[in-house]
């Protein structure tokens, strides 16, 4: 018996609030501009484009007690939490499609919150440049963007490490970091005290691509609800120029596949967002081309079919 089609959900939240370069709000546009309906369609999914949730404009200021925009980070938060939540709750598979990556918050606490309602284990998969564990008292820029993983895990404001309706949203123990080669003095110390299971670049170097992702997905059973966070700054910047902020030394272009191809073969993917896509640093939106590509593999492009 063939199953009925799966649904997924585009959610547009257009921020670049958590950052201090403009531009990652025409994230959205930019995926859809690349084709990501038609490429998800073309691997018969069938695809609800929501349009962008409408949050508050960017005030452009600088930080007030360690945070940039706290306010304007909340409200977009709240919005994107909602939306995932609503699309998980109808049987939908949501992408988030950002933004900057304050937006973990929203879409992950809403991960969370619907795991513990139907009873499902969750694994967070976080894959980026940055481990985004800083907090008011070390960030080094007051940008939020900087600290999504550090607020589900309950450090930070109540207004964002409550979301879910528990603190911490998730245990440290369900997130695997993958491609991180940029952590700040202050934050290497949290991520060591949290006991984050980091992938960074040298490991990867190291071990190949192949064995960080076996054991990153090691242990996900039939219950288990996969998400994966992808800040599109994971990718090295020599193929991937359409970001704020580069680090080299990232996954090439077949290394970045083959994490997507192995994520896409556990077939526990439930949700999934792809944020820090900045058109305003991109050429003839080839990073948006090439996000939109690796999309297609985490939903089961292969080069042969799979026997
Ligand atoms: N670690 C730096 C800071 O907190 C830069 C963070 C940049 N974050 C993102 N998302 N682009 O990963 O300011
Ligand atoms: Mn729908
Ligand atoms: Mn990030
Ligand atoms: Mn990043």
């Amino acid at each position: 018996a063939s199953q009925p089609p799966r649904i997924v959900d585009l959610i547009g939240v257009p921020t670049d609030v958590g950052a201090s370069a403009r531009g990652a709000s025409m994230g959205p546009e930019a995926l859809r501009v690349a084709g990501i309906r038609q490429r998800l369609e073309a691997h018969d999914l069938v695809v609800h484009d929501l349009g962008n949730v409408a949050g508050p404009a960017n005030p452009w200021q600088p930080p007030v007690d360690g945070y940039r925009h706290l306010d304007e980070v909340v409200a977009w938060n709240q919005l994107a939490h909602d939306a995932v939540h609503a699309s998980l709750k109808a049987g939908h598979l949501p992408i988030m499609l950002g933004g900057d990556h304050c937006l973990g918050v929203g879409s992950i606490s809403a991960v969370a919150r619907h795991c513990r309602e139907v009873g499902r284990k969750l694994r967070v998969l976080w894959l980026d440049a940055h481990a985004d564990f800083n907090t008011s008292a070390i960030t080094p820029s007051g940008n939020i963007h900087g600290m999504p993983v550090a607020c589900l895990c309950g450090l930070g404001p109540q207004s964002l490490t409550g979301m879910s309706g528990e603190v911490p949203a998730i245990p440290s123990k369900a997130i695997r970091q993958i491609g991180i080669r940029s952590v700040d003095a202050g934050e290497k110390r949290l991520v060591h005290e949290q006991d984050i299971e980091v992938f960074d670049m040298r490991y990867i170097d190291e071990m190949g691509m192949r064995h960080a992702m076996e054991l990153a997905l090691a242990t996900l059973d039939d219950r288990t609800h996969l998400h994966v966070s992808f800040d599109v700054d994971f990718l090295d910047p020599g193929i991937a120029p359409g970001v704020a902020t580069t680090v080299p030394g990232g996954p090439t272009y077949r290394e970045a596949q083959l994490c997507m191809e192995m994520i896409a073969d556990t077939g526990r993917l439930a949700s999934l967002d792809v944020v820090e896509l900045n058109p305003a640093f991109d050429l003839r939106n080839q990073t948006a081309e090439l996000a939109v590509d690796l999309v297609e593999s985490l939903f089961g492009k292969s080069t042969l079919m799979r026997k």
